[in-house]
């Protein structure tokens, strides 16, 4: 084989010519108007020494089951049969003597784009098939929102931004004026689960600035936005502050909406009372606020009378709900667009996470989906996402969450499959000493992470090019077969086919196979895609296979979406889901729970690490964004040979790096009481003074407790629920110094 073929992956479809068998380079693909370079780090990845090539059992796991030598051991290579039995044995007795409550499978990480050999379908559906697991609810991306906005809209919060969100088409005819807070990040729409085939932020921005649309990023950082926005530099957490101040503008100056908040809302009266500062003693005026974020009191006047006088439409980044109260940004956002009445209007209100991955503002006819069926989880326990190391440290310890008080699971045996931990966890110091408490870790990886070296067995899986497979995004408009284009590398296998064989090690083959091959899934999820495709004439699987890929006739620019649309005309006859059935500024059901980390309406509650309580060793506040050159730690095996890569790159404002004696190129260490990392600096203005940047995706190195060499930021972040309404990742509030090295 020497042609270009084409292939989907996270950030986009590609083409890649394989020669002897070897993945040898790659291209863009011809439709895509603006195509990332992520690709181009595949084909090294993929023979990357670094690649796990048979399966691997940690010595002192094998000779006695010892396990405070996870990340320090050597591994013992075994054939696969003899790993098998001894990893399916091993599930056996710890089921036997704790039963599947024991196991934890919520295994959370992006893995490969690929409708079959999706990783967390597979460890789901193996998992369940042997009597059910621990599983998680929520994401890193957006677990704080999804518990918090079903209160405020009455809608799961996925469900409103894949399907009722303004496509960019409708933002482009009507908006007028763009706020948005954390940006539109153009180096985050590489991504999107699944594929994001033609990326278009940039087209997009660009006609935006053609028609004159004031579009204004509010944030720490120039860069989260396209070139040419205006920039309002604002503290990392600081945002609900802001909101509040621009919302006193509205309120104080007659510029709210008050027929939309009578009709539409519930409970603004008594959010008045806080805004004012009736209830508290303190107005939330523009000095008030600007005192908190660092944006000056005439320019939050001035962008309030803006917002109102125009059609405004208000966009928040996932970021802001990775901070700790990460629920009041969010919820205070929806209270700002509904006081400003817009909702409901094309190309007013209030949108979530464009710009966070590529298919957020793509808006396409929806299409049945084509996915593993996972079976049913006998074991009803869930953990919120982002607790998995709270829950290694406490078993059977209390915990509240949206309402429920709760206790964590004792677990005693991890299968992880398709996710990083070490990369994606918050304080990963802490969760080393927390990951010596399961008795027995199981991963599956492509390659020796840094998590794949903390387990006790690591299996070999393959990577997407190594196994046919169908790609498809509901957010996007295209349809790939995915050849496999090398052999398996090593001995590695794919997800299916391991846990086929645990499966039937542990006597529900039958239960996880269904008695279908890899390819015969295939072909039955297809068939099962095509007949629900309604009238989208799809060529059965051979054709596509021939074809490679296809467009499907499925966009929908500029239809009306909203779920505000028929809401706003009538709301007693189309009502919202919440308890009220209108937009909830006050929510009864959260006062009830009487969580003072999350009252009854949107609250000013900073985060215990922010600018606010800077301290004298820890003055600077770390976000950790998402890298550009790559999605999360994936393909970090090949884009760390690069010269000069590694340590990852730390921005830091002229002023800080001043203070500090610190130039552009200089080694660092960044630091505080959680732990250390090495960086490298970039000095730039483009970051607020007082901010510095690192991104995540390093691996977390072998630092036996001294400085990362790599720089992965989750050294230092915290690792904190959000509050105990959502529990979710607080990773952006983070407090740190940094020194020359
Ligand atoms: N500080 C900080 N931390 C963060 C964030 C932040 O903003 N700041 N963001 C958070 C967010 S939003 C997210 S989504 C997480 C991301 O965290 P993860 O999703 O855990 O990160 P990935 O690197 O994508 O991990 C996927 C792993 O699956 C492996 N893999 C790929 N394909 C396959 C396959 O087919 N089979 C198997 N078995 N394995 C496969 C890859 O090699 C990789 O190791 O990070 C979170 N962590
Ligand atoms: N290239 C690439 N793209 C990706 C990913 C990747 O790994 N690589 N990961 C994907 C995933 S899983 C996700 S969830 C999305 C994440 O999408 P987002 O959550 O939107 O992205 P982040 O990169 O975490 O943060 C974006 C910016 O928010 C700003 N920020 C941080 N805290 C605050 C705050 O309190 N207030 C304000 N106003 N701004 C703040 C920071 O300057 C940061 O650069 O990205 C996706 N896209
Ligand atoms: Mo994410």
């Amino acid at each position: 084989m020497t042609d270009w073929q084409v292939t989907s992956s996270h950030w986009g479809a590609f083409e890649a010519r394989v020669e002897d068998g070897r993945m040898v380079a790659t291209r863009p693909f011809a439709a895509d108007p603006s195509p990332t370079r992520i690709p181009e780090a595949v084909p090294a990845a993929v023979h990357h020494r670094l690649r796990v090539a048979r399966p691997s059992v940690r010595r002192g796991w094998l000779t006695s089951r010892e396990r405070a030598g996870r990340g320090s051991d050597e591994f013992v290579e075994l054939p696969w049969d003899e790993a098998l039995d001894i990893a399916a044995a091993e599930i056996g007795r710890v089921r036997a003597e704790h039963g599947n409550e024991a196991i934890y499978g919520g295994s959370y990480g992006w893995s490969s784009a690929g409708r079959f050999h999706h990783a967390q379908s597979q460890v789901h559906r193996f998992l369940n098939s042997i009597g059910g697991y621990v599983a998680s609810f929520g994401s890193y991306s957006t677990g704080c929102a999804q518990s918090i906005m079903p209160h405020v809209f009455g809608i799961d919060f996925l469900s409103f931004l894949y399907s009722h969100q303004d496509g960019w088409k409708t933002i482009c005819d009507h908006t007028e004026t763009l706020v948005m807070f954390g940006g539109v990040n153009q180096k985050n729409a590489q991504v999107s689960m699944g594929g994001v085939t033609e990326h278009e932020t940039e087209g997009w921005f660009g006609r935006f600035a053609d028609k004159g649309m004031v579009r204004v990023n509010v944030g720490p950082q120039r860069g989260d936005a396209p070139e040419g926005c205006d920039w309002l530099p604002v503290r990392p957490g600081s945002d609900t502050a802001l909101m509040l101040g621009l919302a006193y503008v509205l309120e104080t100056e007659d510029l709210a909406d008050r027929d939309f908040l009578a009709r539409c809302c519930e409970g603004y009266e008594r959010f008045r009372l806080y805004l004012l500062g009736e209830s508290d003693g303190v107005a939330k005026s523009p000095d008030w606020a600007s005192a908190l974020c660092g944006v000056a009191p005439g320019a939050i006047v001035a962008l309030a009378r803006r917002m109102a006088s125009t059609r405004c439409f208000i966009t928040v980044a996932w970021s802001l709900q990775r901070g700790e109260r990460g629920e009041q940004p969010y919820w205070m956002s929806a209270v700002l667009a509904a006081m400003l009445g817009q909702m409901g209007l094309p190309g007013g209100g209030v949108g979530y996470g464009y710009g966070a991955i590529g298919g957020v503002g793509k808006t396409m006819r929806a299409v049945g989906g084509m996915t593993l069926p996972q079976g049913i989880n006998p074991v009803r326990r869930a953990i919120p996402v982002a607790r998995v190391a709270d829950m290694l440290r406490q078993p059977g310890g209390p915990y509240q969450f949206n309402g429920r008080n709760e206790t964590y699971p004792d677990i005693r045996l991890i299968c992880w499959a398709g996710g990083n931990p070490y990369h994606h966890h918050q304080d990963l110091n802490a969760l080393h000493e927390a990951w010596k408490t399961p008795e027995t870790i199981i991963v599956n990886e492509p390659w020796w992470t840094a998590t794949a070296k903390r387990a006790d067995i690591v299996f070999p899986a393959t990577t997407p090019y190594e196994r046919e497979d169908i790609g498809r995004s509901s957010m996007d408009d295209y349809l790939f077969h995915m050849p496999a284009l090398v052999p398996p590398q090593g001995e590695a296998r794919d997800d299916y086919d391991i846990y086929a064989g645990l499966a039937e090690r542990l006597g529900a083959g039958a239960d996880f196979t269904e008695g279908r091959s890899a390819a015969e899934w295939i072909a039955h999820l297809y068939e099962g895609f095509r007949a629900g495709a309604g009238d989208l004439d799809l060529p059965d699987l051979d054709s596509l296979r021939a074809r490679n890929w296809m467009r499907l006739p499925i966009r929908e620019d500029g239809a009306p979406r909203s779920l505000f649309r028929q809401f706003r005309a009538d709301p007693e006859a189309h009502p919202l889901g919440t308890p009220s059935g209108r937009i909830e500024i006050f929510s009864q059901t959260i006062d009830s729970f009487g969580y003072d980390d999350c009252p009854g309406h949107p609250t000013w509650l900073p985060p215990a690490e922010w600018l606010g309580a800077a301290t004298a060793e820890a003055p600077l506040h770390m976000v950790s964004p998402q890298p550009g050159d790559k999605l999360h730690s994936q393909l970090e095996a090949a884009l760390a040979d690069a010269p000069g890569a590694r340590p990852e790159t730390l921005l830091i404002h002229p002023e800080d790096a001043a203070a500090r004696g610190i130039a552009t190129g200089d080694l660092l260490r960044v630091h505080n009481a959680r732990g250390s990392v090495r960086a490298r600096a970039r000095v730039t203005d483009d970051i607020l003074s007082g901010v510095v940047a690192l991104p995540t995706g390093a691996w977390y190195g072998d630092p036996g407790g001294q400085i990362d060499p790599n720089g992965n930021p989750n050294v230092l972040t915290r690792d904190v629920g959000t509050s105990r309404l959502a529990q979710g990742c607080s990773a952006h509030s983070a407090l740190v110094e940094v020194s020359r090295l």
